[in-house]
């Protein structure tokens, strides 16, 4: 069954330690949540994010839909069997997805038209369905079907949206047919405008539901912006669930986000500079690609103890990352995910220390910003 439990609030910020209870676990607040968008978290084994201590990881309705489709996935008996992870999985709708992958396609109230981004085949995404489709990945939380507006919509776009999302909230509550063992989230839009994201608020928060997500931000605003909305917006949220910063996880963010009161985070980040060259360190971002790192025999970052840095040479990685290896992309994935796991075990024990603001000063310091 799922459960939040709110541990301690800190006396000098909005951040909160807590636990999620989950049939596959517990999971400790604030979190980072490694994105799994099909079925894996790119290049790393089950295994490899046991040994991080990741504690929950995320998968993507819209790429599960589409490929290896329902079908397989109830065959599979859900993605905890399919991908042998037997902790926590949360999954978004494929709300975001639909809108940000595809320029062909076509919302009404009944839902979506789109085209996949694989063959261009033609689909139709709704609540319901996207609420099926979540019933049958399985996962322990799942997220209503949204709309996602453009960071640069007018007011009168924004606000019909946010409605619609509204109301999709309510369709995709009364299609779950799991809420006992699938904790359904309700997801705040409202863009960049207070008043519609209060809206929002209310709106969700009668409908009822077990957490809440913020969408719509990290969207192309500025950082300022994104901060002022999260002002103006978690307070409002209910004290005793959990809630969920969606798609954001750049290290000032998710310590901006945290002293907000955002418990859960995900990001495509950390993987996604992986497979580019670039590691995140207690020094800030290496681009171990560059030549300063040719003759380097020092570990990637001296103060990490993940596998990559106990056991490999910066120029041992840019070699591999030069020669375009699996390697590279693999042990910098690891590295990536490690570090921002260990930050934010780091970030709940200042939470317990009433240290936050202090970690936070002394951590941007050394990483530069
Ligand atoms: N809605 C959904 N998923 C998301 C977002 C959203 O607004 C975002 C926005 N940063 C990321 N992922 N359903
Ligand atoms: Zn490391």
């Amino acid at each position: 069954m799922f459960r939040y439990e709110l541990i301690k609030e800190d006396k000098h910020t909005g951040a909160r330690l807590g636990k999620i209870h989950t049939n596959h676990g517990v999971i400790n607040t604030p979190i980072f949540m490694p994105v799994g968008t099909q079925a894996t978290v790119k290049s790393m084994t089950s295994e490899d994010l046991k040994e991080m201590d990741a504690n929950i990881i995320l998968g993507n309705t819209y790429h599960l839909y589409l490929r290896p489709g329902q079908e397989i996935m109830e065959k599979a008996g859900g993605l905890h069997k399919f991908m042998n992870w037997d902790r926590p999985i949360l999954t978004d709708s494929g709300g975001f997805q639909v809108f940000s992958l595809n320029d062909l396609r076509k919302i009404t109230e009944e839902g979506v038209e789109f085209c996949s981004h694989l063959d261009g085949s033609r689909h139709f995404m709704s609540p319901e369905k996207s609420i099926d489709m979540q019933n049958t990945i399985g996962a322990d939380i799942i997220m209503c079907f949204d709309e996602c507006a453009p960071a640069d919509a007018d007011y009168e776009y924004t606000k019909k949206s946010m409605e619609m999302t509204t109301r999709w909230a309510k369709r995709c509550k009364d299609a779950h047919k799991r809420p006992d063992d699938q904790a359904l989230f309700g997801i705040v839009q409202g863009g960049m405008y207070e008043d519609l994201r209060a809206e929002s608020v209310r709106g969700l928060t009668e409908i009822d539901f077990p957490g809440y997500s913020i969408g719509g931000l990290s969207v192309g605003e500025s950082k300022d912006t994104m901060y002022r909305i999260l002002d103006a917006t978690v307070p409002l949220l209910p004290k005793d669930k959990p809630r969920y910063l969606m798609g954001v996880g750049s290290v000032d963010a998710l310590l901006e986000g945290v002293i907000r009161g955002v418990d859960m985070f995900d990001c495509v980040l950390q993987t996604r500079i992986a497979r580019n060259g670039t590691a995140m360190t207690s020094q800030g971002k290496v681009v171990v690609r560059n030549a300063t790192y040719k003759e380097d025999f020092t570990p990637l970052d001296p103060e990490c103890d993940c596998f990559v840095c106990r056991n490999y040479t910066r120029a041992y990685l840019r070699h591999l990352v030069k020669c375009n290896e699996i390697l590279g992309a693999r042990l910098l994935t690891y590295h990536n995910l490690y570090f921002t796991l260990k930050l934010m075990e780091k970030v709940r024990n200042a939470i317990m220390e009433d240290s936050l603001l202090a970690f936070k000063e002394s951590f941007f310091q050394k990483y530069g910003i």
